[in-house]
């Protein structure tokens, strides 16, 4: 199985490039940017990530940023996850960036995105992977600074093909970025969000009527309601699943509990993603092994769970077709 699912040709839909920051690539930041951070080895870095939910994540996620400067910074950060894309047979990647946790600390927009681009260029070129970018706004945060991002993306609405919304669900519902939303589609973006993580399915109720989503990320608490499992099987509405992050995060207690093959199995578009692989110890190629081996998964449900990616990703209907 591990072979098979080693040669599997893989789609990521759901990837926080700031959560790709190696514990390494952290102290090798930190170094040259003459930055301090408060532990001595990567190892130290690596002993600090255990989680009891998603904001005791966030806080030390938010942290690790802090080393990001410059635009190589931004590059090298993208390219070390590019190549394990290519060790893992990722051939198209759906990547999300956070502006704001750049932006707030006075790096700009254009560091930012110039950074990711220019690596995500070289990976196509090179390595032979596709990719989109998708700007997250960050819920903690006023709709407000959500609109003041979105005003700093229109004039690279060519590099960025949707707006996602990510960060603590708890006490940020959906209904709090519906104007934000509403003007990034009248300007010609997608839209995907983060809900049913540790919300409740009315969260995801909430993101696909007010925020029109063409995903939803994460969205595991559906499993909670019969009737959405159903509308979400018959409109084929995606679903970027995370099994490790939903682990060390505590949404399941173990990988034997985790609800992705049950949701499969009922016909919901469910696909496999990292989410921060970084943190949540591992990228593309874990993640599918961590399910095969806790959970009853054919060789062909694996192998769905690209097709479904195929089908959930921004790419247009002719690349999908080449991608099968
Ligand atoms: C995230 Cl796992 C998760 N959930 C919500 N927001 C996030 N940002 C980065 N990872
Ligand atoms: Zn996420």
């Amino acid at each position: 199985m591990q072979d098979f699912i080693a040669g599997l040709p893989k789609v990521e839909l759901h990837l926080h490039i700031e959560g790709t920051l190696e514990p390494e690539l952290m102290f090798e930041f930190a170094q040259r940017n003459q930055v301090q951070i408060p532990f001595d080895s990567p190892e130290a870095v690596r002993n600090a990530y255990q989680f009891h939910n998603l904001q005791s994540f966030l806080d030390i996620y938010y942290q690790g940023a802090n080393v990001l400067l410059h635009e190589q910074d931004f590059f090298d950060l993208t390219w070390a996850y590019l190549l394990r894309c290519q060790d893992d047979n990722v051939m198209h990647t759906e990547i999300f960036f956070d502006p704001q946790t750049h932006t707030d600390r006075g790096v700009s927009f254009e560091t930012v995105i110039n950074g990711i681009h220019g690596a995500l260029v070289k990976g196509e070129q090179e390595l032979g992977i596709s990719s989109q970018l998708i700007m997250c706004f960050l819920r903690h945060l006023s709709e407000e600074a959500a609109f003041t991002t979105l005003e700093m993306a229109l004039p690279y609405k060519d590099k960025i093909v949707g707006v996602g919304l990510d960060s603590s669900e708890l006490g940020h519902p959906p209904q709090k970025f519906e104007q934000v939303f509403a003007k990034a589609l009248e300007e010609g973006f997608l839209t995907v969000a983060h809900a049913g993580e540790e919300g409740t399915p009315q969260n995801i109720r909430d993101t696909l009527s007010l925020l029109k989503v063409s995903r939803v990320d994460h969205g595991v608490a559906c499993a909670q309601d019969e009737s959405l499992m159903d509308e979400l099987a018959q409109t084929r509405m995606p679903l970027t699943v995370c099994p490790l992050s939903n682990t060390k995060l505590k949404v399941f207690a173990q990988m034997q509990e985790h609800n992705i093959a049950l949701l499969l199995r009922r016909g919901l578009c469910v696909t496999v993603n990292s989410d921060d692989p970084a943190y949540f110890g591992g990228y593309m190629t874990d993640n599918f092994n961590a399910i095969a081996d806790a959970l009853p998964l054919t060789k062909d449900e694996l192998a769905q769970f690209t097709l479904n990616a195929i089908e959930a990703s921004f790419v247009d209907e002719a690349e999908k077709i080449a991608m099968v």
